[in-house]
């Protein structure tokens, strides 16, 4: 099965299931529930980091590549989950965080103490440039009691690596082989379009500094080469890459087959259409022109010069997509399905973040006190600084927090959700009696209308094969699309508001047959209505 056809589930490690009562999820944890995910029909789950790491950055900040952080469990709880996932036909993808190591790397601390071979392994220069960090200040820091400074786009416990050092390369090349040789069947690159820098590091004014070193040239030729040293020979070995501010022309050169470089990317376009002036913590209702014309632009390029889109509403950075896109107060199950088919139908491969399958929603915690993220923590002091009063500050962070969506699965309406017996690092959410598993397999229709969509991606080979289309591209309620493929076509429309529309409905879908809507099947007229978040997928 080719990864068109595939559908990838994510999951945060730290917060999926709890067996040591330690308050932290565990790798034991997702081998327990794996015949969960079977249900729900995904073929690869994707793992956030697992490795050593002080957790500066839940694991972003990686101290070793090649082992188990003991708060997860041990290799053999690893292998033991391989086991068990390859039983029920499922597959891994870890998470490959290249740009940057924790500071806790032997790496960094051999260069520290002085190690001139490591210290190449890292971005230092006597004079640091404008650049901001992307969790606020400049991005760089005193690299120790030199007078040297080093390079992090991150927190300053992540320091950017060389790769313009072939040593530095080959290390991260090692690593790779390593977990492939476990049976590990998909990588996920973490900010990857960062990792090309330039000889020559200058000042940037716009945009904090990012046009310097972000789709820098160089890094689809590291990109190409780690392909050619490791995955690219491992036929099935399923390879995204997340790509910060970047462009569509830049995704397409990074998943074009033939330039092998990686399968697909996630880009963030779609996720800054409720960014006032393009800013991550302000407040503002989406722009769902703006939200269109980026699907259509990225869906029709994509497709007609054979590039991949990764598709997703929801990762562990994002609040959750049905407090951002639907009235969830009236219309959160209609709405969860709307936004699933809008993208399960779609030209790419689609992503599942644990919990979106019962329609998670934010946690809608009451104080500052319950975030924990650094990137939360640092946006609330800046607010303030910026003369936001305390209230201000803390609903902007409520709405945009990244914990928004790491809080504990949902799995029943224990005093944990069924996640831990003991308090959990992070809050459960405040809608857990509500929504969990335990309640939407009994008697609930979101996870259903998921195992709809991921089986009639493999049924109909439209669905992952079409070409794109764009359909009734100034409507201003309905995103629609067209898919074709072998002569036949597949229409999808996606009502994102809480009021009826009718349209006239070409005459080649009149007498289509209904795939999957998320109301009850109706007659196929030329004037169609589409109920309040309907969404309706007519083939012929
Ligand atoms: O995120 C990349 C990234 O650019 C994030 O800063 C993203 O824009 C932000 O979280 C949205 O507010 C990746 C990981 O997914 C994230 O969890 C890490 O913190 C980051 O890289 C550093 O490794
Ligand atoms: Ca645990």
């Amino acid at each position: 099965m080719s990864f068109k056809e595939k559908v990838i589930y994510q999951i945060y490690p730290k917060s999926f299931l709890d067996t040591n009562q330690d308050g932290i999820g565990d790798l034991p944890g997702i081998k327990q529930k794996i015949p969960y995910l079977k249900r729900l029909g995904v073929d690869m789950i994707w793992l956030s980091p697992i490795y050593p790491s002080p957790q500066n950055d839940n694991g972003y900040d990686v101290a070793n590549y090649t082992a188990i952080n003991p708060m997860f469990g041990t290799m053999t709880d690893f292998e033991n989950l391989m086991a068990t996932a390859k039983e029920h036909g499922i597959e891994i993808m870890l998470d490959m965080v290249f740009n940057h190591v924790s500071t806790d790397h032997e790496w960094f601390q051999k260069a520290l103490a002085g190690d001139k071979k490591y210290q190449d392994y890292f971005i230092l220069r006597d004079e640091p440039t404008d650049w901001v960090s992307k969790f606020g200040g400049n991005a760089w820091a005193p690299f120790g009691d030199t007078d040297k400074y080093y390079l992090h786009l991150f927190d300053k416990t992540q320091a950017d690596l060389n790769w313009r050092n072939p040593e530095v390369r080959e290390e991260l090349f090692e690593v790779l082989r390593f977990w492939m040789e476990k049976g590990v069947k998909g990588f996920r690159f973490d900010v990857i379009n960062l990792i090309g820098k330039d000889e020559v590091l200058n000042d940037c004014a716009e945009n904090d500094g990012k046009p310097a070193y972000t789709d820098r040239p160089i890094t689809h030729d590291y990109i190409h080469m780690m392909n050619q040293a490791t995955f690219g020979k491992e036929d099935g070995l399923i390879t995204v890459g997340e790509m910060s501010f970047t462009s569509v022309e830049n995704c397409i050169l990074y998943t074009k087959p033939e330039r092998e470089e990686l399968n697909m990317t996630f880009n963030f376009h779609h996720l800054k259409v409720d960014y006032e002036d393009g800013k991550k913590w302000t407040q503002m209702p989406f722009d769902f022109a703006r939200l269109k014309e980026l699907f259509h632009t990225w869906g029709t390029q994509m497709s007609e010069e054979s590039g991949w889109n990764a598709l997703f509403w929801n990762n562990h950075d994002q609040p959750r997509a049905l407090n951002r896109f639907v009235d969830v107060d009236n219309y959160r199950v209609a709405g969860a399905k709307m936004l699933a088919s809008a993208i399960h139908l779609n030209r790419g491969t689609p992503y599942i973040y644990m919990g979106e399958e019962i329609g998670m929603v934010d946690p809608d915690f009451d104080s500052m006190e319950k975030y924990v993220d650094v990137e939360s923590l640092n946006a609330y002091q800046e607010l303030l600084l910026a003369g936001k009063t305390e209230q201000e500050a803390f609903e902007i962070v409520k709405a945009k927090s990244r914990d928004n969506s790491r809080t504990p699965m949902q799995w029943d309406s224990g005093e944990y959700s069924g996640f831990s017996d003991v308090a959990p690092w992070l809050a459960v959410g405040k809608s857990a009696n509500e929504i969990n598993v335990a309640k939407e397999l009994q008697e609930g229709s979101v996870f259903n209308y998921y195992q709809k969509l991921i089986h009639l991606r493999k049924e109909y080979l439209i669905i992952a094969e079409g070409s794109y289309e764009v359909f009734l591209p100034d409507h201003p309620q309905i995103y629609g699309y067209i898919r074709r493929f072998e002569g036949h076509s597949l229409l999808v429309l996606n009502n994102f508001f809480a009021k009826e529309t009718t349209i006239e409905l070409p005459a080649e879908f009149q007498t289509g047959e209904v795939l999957i809507s998320n109301y009850d099947n109706e007659e196929l007229n030329q004037d169609f209505t589409l109920k309040p978040y309907q969404s309706i997928a007519i083939y012929r």
